[in-house]
């Protein structure tokens, strides 16, 4: 299939030109809003290119736009409109950063962002992304396979799932002020779904690091979920033996479930999820059928055998 294909980067698949105008698009914003309208025109060096291989899990399809993936975004620490996270993110420190790592491991703790990364491979792992609001991009991650994590921290045998928490930090993020949502954003997953190598903790995107407003500095994604579970700003992983809290679960149980895989045959009980709004191309976003699991059903439908998916959504 067409997963299994040589280690290319991104930027040796897409045409030069291409992707030398998305790096000048940003270049060019950027260069708008410091110098008030003064812009050069040139590609900024890629400075802080993280090389990172592409791998055999990455999807063919063309990749959504740089602006799209940074200018679209759900993050409501900073706020719940779409335009939020990419104008206020930028309050966000990012280093220092650490992950503390317990529950059910052998080697509990808390970890320097720049040690774990020390251990890990990074990949450009390009996936297909489904929000539960029935809207999907193409995101050209960089990250590395959570299973290597959790290995490195020593599961002990009666861990059953993985718990995650994003930083509470409402100095830097306003929208933790806003007292009417359960802060700190946590998620959750079975340690199968959290060992499965489709799933990974993404530290960039197009060859850079991870934007703020994308969950910078590191962040979950799990490509056959609904992008809610794709928790962001991670500072705390838990092994734990019962299912943990997930924080639109708590919000609305009967709307979003623990397990959350994309489902065209489960509809949201406010709208259809049989097909979605493909972020691009502005007035004439395309619309298309939403596949199982968003296509990955080949990889993962083996990991829901025997349940009744209408019931454990
Ligand atoms: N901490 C935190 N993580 C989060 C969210 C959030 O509001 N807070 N939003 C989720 C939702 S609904 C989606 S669709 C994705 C969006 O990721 P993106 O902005 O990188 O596309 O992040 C998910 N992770
Ligand atoms: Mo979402």
């Amino acid at each position: 299939m067409a997963r299994f294909k040589t280690a290319l980067k991104y930027s040796e698949v897409t045409p030069k030109a291409d992707f030398l105008n998305r790096r000048q698009l940003m270049a060019g914003a950027a260069g708008l809003t410091m110098a008030g309208g003064i812009t050069t025109g040139l590609a900024t060096p890629a400075a802080a290119a993280l090389n990172a291989a592409k791998s055999k899990w990455s999807t063919d399809a063309e990749p959504t736009s740089l602006e799209d993936i940074t200018s679209y975004n759900n993050f409501y620490e900073f706020g719940t409109g779409k335009g939020d996270p990419a104008q206020y993110a930028k309050a966000l420190t990012t280093d220092p950063w650490s992950v503390e790592i317990g529950g059910l491991v052998n080697n509990p703790g808390s970890y320097a962002l720049e040690d774990i990364l020390k251990d890990m491979t990074l990949e450009e792992r390009i996936y297909r992304f489904r929000c539960v609001e029935a809207w999907s991009m193409v995101i050209p991650w960089v990250g590395f396979q959570l299973s290597d994590l959790i290995a490195k921290a020593d599961p002990q045998g009666n861990a059953k799932y993985v718990a995650f928490e994003t930083l509470q930090r409402p100095e830097e993020m306003h929208g933790q002020k806003n007292g009417s949502f359960p802060w700190p954003y946590v998620e959750g997953l079975r340690m199968d779904e959290a060992m499965h190598p489709l799933t990974i903790m993404a530290t960039g995107l197009y060859d850079e690091p991870l934007p703020n407003q994308n969950g910078a500095p590191l962040r979950l994604v799990v490509p056959w979920k609904y992008g809610f579970k794709s928790i962001k700003s991670i500072v705390k992983i838990t092994l734990t033996e019962k299912e943990p809290p997930a924080t639109w679960n708590i919000i609305n149980a009967r709307e979003y479930g623990f397990y959350s895989n994309v489902n065209p045959e489960v509809s949201h009980p406010r709208w259809s999820q049989a097909s979605h709004r493909v972020i691009g191309g502005g007035l004439f976003a395309k619309k298309e059928p939403t596949q199982m699991f968003n296509g990955y059903g080949d990889d993962v439908a083996s990991l829901y055998e025997g349940m009744d998916l209408s019931k454990f959504f």
